[in-house]
């Protein structure tokens, strides 16, 4: 598949939207897993070489054309062109700064010291509170399905791997729960899955190993 585009994934992180996008877009694509904290590409070499900041997703296109930053890939494969440009940069902002890296990254972050995690979790409510309101009234983000909904679905598959609780949000609930069902998004999530399960069982493995090594945590955020 060599003409095809080349996205650059870790399981279950935020590049798993970037994975829906393809799908749903019906484009052929080859996926290479990156090791999120080696950063290492499945033939040794050192994913920085790809994108020097060494986070997920970045999509080389098939002319050659390397994309990061998840909305940037989003807006690229899905051109979402019938949506009002404004409300979907807000709304992809919205998920990207006020959720991903405000709320759950730093919950995600070894490196985060618990102040800054607690600092991230007090922040929650407001956020996710904002997308409950705005969804109690709609099935999706704008009128239809677009690459905000996308985003926010993979966000929102992070939270049972922090304290906060979906069901104190029951539109959220709903909605993410409606997502899942959405061709793509099920078949993404099925490949993913897998493959996550697989990066926590050698997580585990390795923690054993070392007497007392750090908690499992998701490689994602
Ligand atoms: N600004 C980037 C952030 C992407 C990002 O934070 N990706 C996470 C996975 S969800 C990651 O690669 N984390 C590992 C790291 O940054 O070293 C985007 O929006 O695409």
């Amino acid at each position: 598949m060599e003409n095809t585009p080349k996205l650059y994934f870790a399981p279950l992180a935020c590049s798993l939207a970037s994975r829906i996008a393809l799908r749903h877009a019906g484009i052929d694509a080859t996926y290479v897993q990156v090791g999120l904290r080696s950063k290492r590409l499945p033939d040794g070499s050192d994913y920085h070489a790809v994108n020097p900041l060494g986070s997920v997703p970045a999509l080389l296109t098939d002319d050659g054309r390397l994309i990061t930053e998840n909305a940037a890939i989003l807006q690229h494969v899905l051109k979402d062109d019938e949506h009002d440009p404004t409300e979907l940069i807000r709304w992809l902002s919205f998920i990207a700064t006020e959720l991903h890296k405000g709320v759950f990254a730093p919950l995600f972050d070894p490196q985060a010291p618990e102040e800054v995690k607690r600092y991230a979790l007090q922040k929650a409510p407001s956020r996710l509170a904002f997308a409950e309101r705005h969804l109690e009234s709609r099935d999706y983000v704008l009128d239809a399905l677009s690459a905000a909904d996308m985003y926010l679905y993979t966000v929102l598959n992070w939270v049972p791997a922090t304290p906060i609780k979906l069901d104190d949000y029951p539109a959220l609930s709903a909605y993410h729960k409606r997502m899942a069902k959405l061709p793509a998004v099920a078949e993404a999530f099925a490949i993913e899955f897998p493959l996550y399960q697989a990066d926590q069982r050698a997580d585990q493995q390795a923690n054993q190993r070392k007497s007392k090594g750090s908690p499992v945590r998701p490689d994602v955020g």
